[in-house]
């Protein structure tokens, strides 16, 4: 792909907007960043980039004609129904997500991994696993890091251990990974994908090039990842706690083992793998089985999954205090993840919960509130959602907080000796932070504080 002296409008000046820019710079590209927040919102300072010869337009995008540009690059977070990429298509210029024009520069084969929650721990674990066996490997993408940023950096004898969101997959075009990795799909990012079915098709994208000489991964627990063997070309590896496969990666009594053409490799008892939860030995399983279709070892496999910690903001435990454990699950940002922390704990939780609904419906999750939380307190745009549907699930105990602040404070003096105090907030950050991140670290904080 050449993009020497072409014209491109860069929109979303995030992580993956500044990311392109500065990739496209380099490669010789006229290049206009736009967003649709002023200089004085955002995060990122441009000044090397402008330094670098990068235009900005901030506060409105600018009028997309034939003339002025010839390629339009989005960031996942820009839904493609806005006016640039409206105009862009009504022209005939081509439009790219991040994801795709980091794919075009790729050279290592890619592993990706999507699905609705464990993507960020299954894609560190697998990265985890590749540089156990000896590759020199970059993990990036939804997890933090733009592919754009370092993709060439890596040959053929490398690999790329990508996580991808379905905004990122909604772009993709010629996108082909060698293994295809999908977890798990519950309703998430509605507002978005408009419909369940939206959201599955964008998903199903991270197959659509695949062909039998490459791996599509799927969880044959979860109804809606499982009929999607039917549409993939790639060959369907399953995994499966509940079922005993003919072929795939499945747990036999208390062994995770691997069943391919009549013979059985075992690879550690599930009780060894070190991240807690059932929810995590799917995403062992996801791991072993996108690992070991690239000939990874056993012997590898279990040295990692048994001394592999999990990840930041997911199930992390931040401190114990006087009795009462505290743990950062900010990365709960749907009802199904914060669903899947309630369940990992059989002590009393205090459970922080609210935020921005993606278009979730909260019924279950209160469900299972009423069943495990001692006091839930709740903060943020949709505390009266979540309240709402707590009392209509039976629960009494609720505090409302007017800010994140108070909020943890009114956890910890609620929260007596054995008690959990879980930061799961079943909903995104972005009515009060930048990203969960910086809401999982303010927690930290504060609790580290008391
Ligand atoms: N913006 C516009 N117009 C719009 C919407 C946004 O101009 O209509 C601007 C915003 O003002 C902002 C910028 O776009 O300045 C933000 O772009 P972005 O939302 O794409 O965020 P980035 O900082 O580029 O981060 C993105 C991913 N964010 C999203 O998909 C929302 C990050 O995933 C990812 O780590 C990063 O690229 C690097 O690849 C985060 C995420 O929340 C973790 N992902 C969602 C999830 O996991 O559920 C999908």
């Amino acid at each position: 792909m050449n993009i020497r002296d072409k014209k491109v409008l860069v929109v979303g000046a995030g992580r993956s907007g500044t990311a392109v820019a500065r990739f496209l710079l380099r490669k010789g590209a006229r290049v206009v960043l736009t967003d649709n927040r002023d200089q004085d919102k955002l995060g990122a300072t441009l000044d090397t980039l402008l330094e670098a010869g990068l235009r900005i337009e901030l506060g409105n995008y600018p009028a997309v004609r034939e003339d002025n540009f010839d390629l339009v690059v989005i960031s996942p977070g820009v839904p493609p129904g806005v006016s640039p990429v409206a105009s862009a298509r009504q022209c005939g210029i081509p439009v790219l997500g991040e994801l795709e024009l980091a794919y075009r520069f790729a050279r290592a084969p890619v592993v990706a991994i999507t699905g609705t929650n464990g993507k960020t721990t299954t894609t560190t674990l697998v990265g985890e696993i590749f540089r156990a066996a000896g590759l020199r490997t970059l993990v990036g993408g939804n997890i933090g890091v733009p592919l754009v940023d370092v993709i060439e950096e890596y040959g053929p004898e490398d690999m790329i251990v990508a996580e991808v969101s379905s905004f990122q997959l909604e772009t993709a075009e010629q996108f082909h990974p060698r293994v295809a990795v999908i977890l798990n799909i519950t309703p998430d990012h509605l507002d978005r994908h408009g419909t369940m079915e939206g959201y599955i098709e964008a998903k199903a994208r991270i197959f659509a090039r695949q062909d039998p000489g490459d791996f599509t991964v799927l969880n044959y627990d979860d109804p809606e990842t499982r009929k999607l063997a039917e549409i993939t070309g790639g060959k369907v590896i399953f995994f499966s706690h509940r079922h005993n496969l003919k072929e795939g990666v499945l747990v036999r009594g208390d062994i995770i083992v691997v069943r391919q053409n009549n013979q059985e490799i075992e690879i550690l008892p599930a009780r060894e793998v070190a991240i807690p939860g059932l929810h995590n030995l799917e995403n062992a399983m996801a791991a072993v089985a996108a690992t070991y279709a690239l000939g990874v070892k056993p012997g590898v496999l279990a040295r990692v999954l048994r001394t592999f910690a999990g990840v930041a903001h997911r199930l992390e435990t931040v401190a114990q205090k006087n009795g009462v454990l505290f743990v950062n699950d900010s990365k709960g940002t749907n009802p199904d993840a914060s669903i899947k922390a309630l369940q990992a704990f059989d002590r009393p939780i205090i459970l922080l919960a609210g935020g921005r609904n993606k278009g979730s419906d909260f019924t279950e999750f209160a469900r299972l509130v009423k069943q495990k939380v001692r006091v839930l307190v709740v903060l943020g745009e949709c505390a009266v959602e979540i309240e709402q549907a707590a009392r209509a699930a039976g629960c009494t105990n609720i505090l409302k907080a007017p800010g994140f602040r108070e909020a943890v404070l009114m956890a910890h003096a609620s929260a007596r000796p054995g008690d959990v105090v879980l930061l799961s907030p079943a909903c995104a950050s972005w009515d009060m932070f930048k990203n969960f991140e910086e809401r999982g670290d303010l927690f930290r904080e504060i609790v580290t504080g008391l």
